[in-house]
């Protein structure tokens, strides 16, 4: 079953995917998606197996009278058959979590984009690398302020490799729809992971380790498009353009140059008034922003 996607993705589909997210947006996801289903198929049966042996026992030995049965102390096969099923059904669960683990940790020798992912409080910054490592030099960037959320355009069907480094505490960069999410350590420390997404959208990504006040507002977001696009934005980004006119550039114009699935937080960043509703400092500044 774990050979054949597709039906445990219509089973997946079926029964509301048994409790995750969705089938994810990469072909590392769909891995990661199949051995979920097929784990939770290989439970349910030893689950209805178990259950079928209770009710027979129940049934075939319900008390009949007052006399006491065959009082056994045990029986060898049953003893080792409970000890080796298990300890098989452990070692076949392993044995498929370690190949799709491998396989999503997997870095490839040439990949086809570089992203360099640089969080910081409270937002993110992707540099477009021109290689891999320290060393590389960045093509273009993205970053993210109080007032624009950051986006991150990547293309689909490409080998997209991720360096991590954050300028000052621990965050995590997590988009839900990859079902994948590693951590940014400050310092010499580049987290490097790798997807290939597969298909096109906006999605939303977050912050996945509580870096402080404003952790929860440290949002960005991920749109996948074709790599035709893909270049031509990342071509206006290299001709000097903001994001928002190089993402005109690929046709998301107006509102939709800027991120559709999340929005800046007003932080009340105001000196002095940062938890007292209402009562902010004054100043012009922070009179605008009281109360909104
Ligand atoms: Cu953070």
């Amino acid at each position: 079953m774990l050979l054949s996607g597709c039906s445990l993705e219509g089973f997946g589909d079926t029964f509301g995917h048994f409790g995750w997210p969705g089938k994810g947006i990469t072909l590392q996801a769909h891995r990661m998606y199949d051995l979920w289903i097929a784990s939770v198929i290989a439970a349910l049966v030893v689950g209805f197996f178990v259950w079928g042996l209770i009710f027979w026992c129940v049934i075939r030995y319900r008390k009949r009278g007052d006399e006491l049965p065959v009082q056994t102390r045990f029986n060898m096969p049953m003893e080792v058959l409970y000890t080796v099923t298990p300890v098989l059904i452990v070692a076949v669960l392993f044995y498929y979590t370690a190949i799709v683990q491998t396989d999503v940790d997997k870095l490839s020798k040439n990949p086809d984009q570089v992203v360099e992912v640089v969080a910081f409080k409270w937002n993110w910054q992707f540099n477009y690398r021109d290689g891999m490592g320290a060393e590389a030099n960045t093509v273009a960037s993205t970053v993210g302020s109080s007032d624009v959320i950051p986006i991150l355009v990547l293309p689909t069907g490409e080998k997209i490799r991720f360096e991590e480094t954050s300028r000052d505490v621990i965050h995590s960069f997590w988009v839900p729809e990859i079902l994948f999410k590693r951590d940014v350590f400050p310092g010499d420390v580049r987290n490097t992971f790798e997807i290939t997404l597969d298909k096109e959208g906006r999605y939303v990504g977050r912050c996945a380790e509580l870096c402080g006040t404003y952790h929860a507002f440290m949002n960005f977001e991920l749109v996948a498009v074709s790599p035709e696009r893909f270049d031509q934005f990342l071509q206006a980004k290299q001709n000097g353009q903001t994001t928002q006119q190089a993402m005109a550039a690929i046709g998301f114009t107006g509102d939709k140059a800027y991120a559709t699935t999340t929005q800046p937080f007003n932080t009340r960043r105001q000196k002095n008034s940062w938890n007292q509703n209402g009562a902010v400092a004054s100043g012009a500044g922070a009179a605008a922003t009281a109360g909104k």
